[in-house]
């Protein structure tokens, strides 16, 4: 079986060249974004196999994509085209440290991805990896997106250990239900990854509490609280043995990215049968070579660097 497979929407992105608003600036670098394939291709540079599952336009920017998602190494056999709908296409300011004053413009409303139902994707391809890797984004794309992960989130004998990113997008829901429904799709899944201010915003729980998150969702085997630059904790079935491990503090780039980094580099070590410490700490590796890029894609440290980086004593990690 492929190691990983990901399902999700990707979008050519366009991020300016140099800082400034999006109404101002006139140059844009292109580049390919979506938070799973971003995991999936974290994950093949770190020499797993690797597949990614999606719609995409019969258009420039489905082949931009294809081609792409494929030169990083992963398997992009499964992806089908859509005659009728566009590629989704996204706009983000460079820089991106400040909430404030970050802007993202979508272009994805009526993409082929946002099509994606039950009968037309993969399943079979979906389900054939170790892990599947699945994110909240889509369900925010559409009914028959969210119907899609419920779908593959059934118990059933052909079902992979699922990875699930809560991915709160505000900006892509619009009837105000994504609190129940990421709610639902999380509650059902092996591995989840949240961070602290997505819970807050999507559920209301308060900062500095990652224990009221693991209250909300003791179904998932595996918790991953993110708490932005300065670390994150994995809760397994034993509540009490939770370990936290601390971020490394870089020179921040840019954030885009930097979770689905985090992902994979939890994922890779997770595949690797390594402790809850070092599945943080490749997860953390990852991460900061994300923050470090401008684009939404990173290439993580090499599987022996990455090691050697882990394995540094308490000190070198604050
Ligand atoms: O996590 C980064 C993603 O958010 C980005 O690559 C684009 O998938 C994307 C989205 O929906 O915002």
């Amino acid at each position: 079986a492929v190691d990983v497979v990901a399902l999700g929407e990707s979008m050519v992105t366009f991020v300016p060249t140099g800082p400034g608003r999006l109404a101002d600036v006139g140059h844009f670098a292109r580049g390919i974004g979506g938070a799973e394939s971003n995991v999936v291709c974290a994950l093949a540079a770190a020499g797993h196999t690797a597949r990614w599952v999606s719609r995409v336009g019969a258009d420039a920017f489905g082949d931009h994509l294809v081609t792409a998602i494929g030169a990083h190494g992963v398997d992009v056999a499964s992806v089908r085209r859509d005659p009728a709908r566009p590629t989704g296409v996204y706009f983000r300011t460079a820089d991106d440290r400040s909430t404030a004053a970050h802007e993202v413009a979508y272009y994805r409303a009526g993409s082929a991805a946002s099509a994606m139902t039950v009968d037309s994707v993969d399943l079979t391809a979906a389900r054939a990896g170790r892990i599947l890797h699945l994110s909240g984004i889509t369900a925010a794309l559409s009914r028959g997106c969210a119907d899609l992960l419920r779908e593959l989130l059934r118990p059933g004998p052909d079902r992979p250990l699922i990875s699930f990113d809560v991915n709160h997008r505000p900006g892509l829901w619009r009837d105000g239900d994504a609190g129940h429904v990421l709610l639902e799709l999380a509650r059902a899944a092996d591995l989840v990854f949240v961070g602290e201010d997505e819970a807050a915003q999507a559920w209301g729980v308060r900062a500095g509490d990652p224990g009221a998150i693991r209250d909300l969702l003791p179904e998932p085997e595996t918790l991953v609280v993110k708490d932005g630059g300065r670390g994150a904790r994995v809760f397994g079935p034993d509540r009490a043995a939770a370990v936290f491990a601390p971020a490394l503090a870089v020179d921040v780039v840019s954030t885009t990215g930097a979770g689905d980094a985090f992902a994979a580099g939890f994922l890779s070590a997770t595949l690797r049968g390594l402790g809850a410490r070092e599945r943080l700490r490749h997860g953390h590796l990852t991460a900061a070579a994300a923050l470090t890029t401008p684009g939404d894609t990173a290439v993580p440290p090499t599987r022996g660097h990455a090691d050697r980086l882990a394995a540094l004593d308490d000190h070198a990690w604050g």
